[in-house]
C-alpha cells in the first residue's frame, strides 16, 4: 500500500505525543473501571469503526452565490482518491470513498479500481446525479429526472442509474444512493401521486437491475433546489417507496435533510425496527441543509443517533448493517482536514455511546425515572473519549493529531504545484 504522508512523519509526531497520551489514557482507563468497562475493549471497537469519505467532499464546496477553491484541491478522481489515502493514512477510520457520477467518470474504470487499490482504499455506494444537465445530455432535467411527465427525460435518468451501477460493479461497490431533486416551486405545478407513480415506475426498473448482493438506498431532502415540493421529501415517503420496492431498498438518512427540530434519533430507530435503515450521510446543521462538518453545531444529536445505533448493534439486530458515510460542503476550511475532523467526531459519537450502561438506563425506563434515565445518557456524553480515539489512530500507525500532523506534512503545498489551478467563482455544490 502507498503512503503519501511519510511513516517516518507520523512516527516523529506520534513520538512526541504517547507520553502524554499514555498518561491520559491510563487516567481515562480507571475512571472507566471504576463505571466497571474495560477500555481495551473500547478502544478494539473504535478501531473497528468506519465511515466513508464522499469523493466531492475532498473538493471546496460552495454555496450557490459563490466558491472559493482553495490551492491544490484535487481536480479529478484520481487526485480525490489521493486525499482520501491521505486522510485515512491519518485518522485510519475512513477506508472507503463513495463516488458521484458523472463527476468522477473516467473511460475506464478499472484504473480508478487500481489507483484505489494501490492507496489502499474501497468503496462505498455509488451515488446517481439526475439533477444537473451534462453538456452532452439530449433532454433536460430542468423540470425533474426519474419522476418527470415525459417518458423519454425518464428512460434517460433511469439509463444513467444503470451505468453508475455498471461503474459501481468495476468499483467493487455493492450499494446505489438515489437522491432526486425532483419537484416543485409553485402549488399546483404538479400532481402529487401522479408524481410519486412515475418516480416509483422508475425505480422499480433500477431495482430489478440492482446485483443480487446490491441495496438500493433511497435518500430523502424536505426542500432545495424545489422549495415547494420535492417527491421523497421525507421519510415516510421514502420508506414507503421502499417497502414498494422490495428487500433491497432502504432510506438513507442525511441529517440535514429535515426540518428544524426534528426528532432524528427516533427516525433512525423506527427505520432500524422495521429493517430499513440504509445508512447516514453524516454533517452538522443550524438552519437547513447547511452540509456543515459533523459534530460542529449538535454533537449531542450526533450522540443521540449513535445511541441508537449502538443499542441496534448491540442487540445484534437481524439485518442491522448501516453504511456509515460522510456529506458535507466545505466552504472554508481545507476539505481533507474538515473530513478528518468530521470523521473523528461522528467516531466520536459512537464511542461515547459504547459507554452508555444500557442496564441501569433500561432499568430507569421500566421504573418511570425519567430523570435518571436521561443522566444515565448524559453521564456517558459527558466522558472526554479523546484519549480512546488517539490511542486508537495510534495503535493503527495513524496520527494521534492528525490534523496537526496533516499541517505538518505540507501536503496540500506540495500538491499545489502539481495539480491544475482551482477554477474560481460560479455557484458550487449545494
Ligand atoms: C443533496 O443535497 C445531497 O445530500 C445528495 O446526497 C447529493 O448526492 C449530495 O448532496 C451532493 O450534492
Ligand atoms: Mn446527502
Amino acid at each position: 500500500m502507498r503512503r503519501l504522508i511519510s511513516a517516518e512523519l507520523v512516527s516523529e509526531h506520534n513520538e512526541s505525543k504517547i507520553e502524554g497520551l499514555r498518561e491520559e489514557y491510563d487516567a481515562l482507563g480507571a475512571l472507566l473501571s471504576s463505571r466497571g468497562i474495560d477500555i481495551e475493549s473500547v478502544t478494539s471497537q473504535a478501531k473497528e469503526f468506519a465511515v466513508a469519505v464522499p469523493s466531492w467532499g475532498t473538493g471546496t464546496g460552495g454555496t450557490r452565490f459563490a466558491r472559493f477553491p482553495g490551492e491544490g484541491e484535487p481536480g479529478n478522481i484520481f487526485e480525490k482518491l489521493e486525499d482520501a489515502a491521505v486522510i485515512n493514512q491519518l485518522v485510519t477510520c475512513t477506508p472507503k470513498v463513495s463516488p458521484h457520477f458523472p463527476w468522477d467518470s473516467v473511460e475506464d474504470m478499472k484504473e480508478v479500481r487500481n489507483h484505489a487499490d494501490d492507496l489502499g482504499l474501497l468503496f462505498d455506494a455509488v451515488n446517481s446525479n439526475t439533477f444537473q444537465d451534462q453538456p452532452d445530455q439530449k433532454l433536460s432535467y430542468k423540470f425533474g429526472s426519474l419522476s418527470h411527465v415525459d417518458p423519454g427525460v425518464r428512460a434517460q435518468a433511469v439509463e444513467h442509474n444503470l451505468e453508475c451501477i455498471e461503474q459501481g460493479k468495476i468499483l467493487g461497490s455493492t450499494s446505489i444512493t438515489l437522491w432526486v431533486a425532483d419537484g416543485s416551486n409553485f402549488p399546483g405545478q404538479s400532481h402529487f401521486q401522479r408524481q410519486l407513480e412515475r418516480y416509483l415506475e422508475s425505480t422499480k426498473i433500477i431495482y430489478e437491475a440492482l446485483p443480487d448482493d446490491w441495496q438500493l438506498f433511497l435518500e430523502h431532502k424536505m426542500f432545495e433546489p424545489a422549495f415547494y415540493s420535492t417527491v421523497v421529501q421525507d421519510w415516510g415517503t421514502s420508506v414507503l417507496c421502499a417497502m414498494e420496492l422490495g428487500d433491497r431498498a432502504r432510506s438513507l438518512v442525511d441529517l440535514g435533510h429535515h426540518a428544524p427540530n426534528v426528532n432524528i434519533e427516533m427516525i433512525v430507530s423506527r427505520l432500524i425496527q422495521f429493517k430499513k435503515l440504509a445508512g447516514f450521510h453524516f454533517n452538522d446543521s443550524k438552519y437547513g441543509d447547511d452540509d456543515l462538518d459533523s459534530g460542529s453545531i449538535n454533537p449531542f444529536q450526533l450522540f443521540l443517533v449513535f445511541n441508537e445505533l449502538v443499542d441496534a448493534e448491540q442487540l445484534q439486530r437481524d439485518g442491522f448493517d448501516p453504511a456509515y458515510m460522510l456529506d458535507q460542503s466545505h466552504n472554508v476550511t481545507d476539505p481533507a482536514e474538515s473530513l478528518m475532523s468530521s470523521a473523528n467526531e461522528v467516531l466520536r459519537a459512537y464511542v461515547k455511546a459504547l459507554l452508555i450502561d444500557r442496564k441501569a438506563l433500561s432499568h430507569f425506563q421500566e421504573g418511570n425515572d425519567a430523570l435518571m434515565a436521561n443522566q444515565c445518557l448524559k453521564s456517558a456524553y459527558e466522558v472526554d473519549v479523546t484519549p480512546i480515539l488517539k490511542m486508537a489512530r495510534y495503535q493503527k500507525e495513524g496520527a494521534i493529531e492528525p490534523i496537526t500532523c496533516f499541517r505538518s506534512s505540507m501536503y496540500r503545498a506540495n500538491v499545489a504545484r502539481t495539480r491544475a489551478q482551482p477554477k474560481v467563482g460560479g455557484g458550487g455544490i449545494v
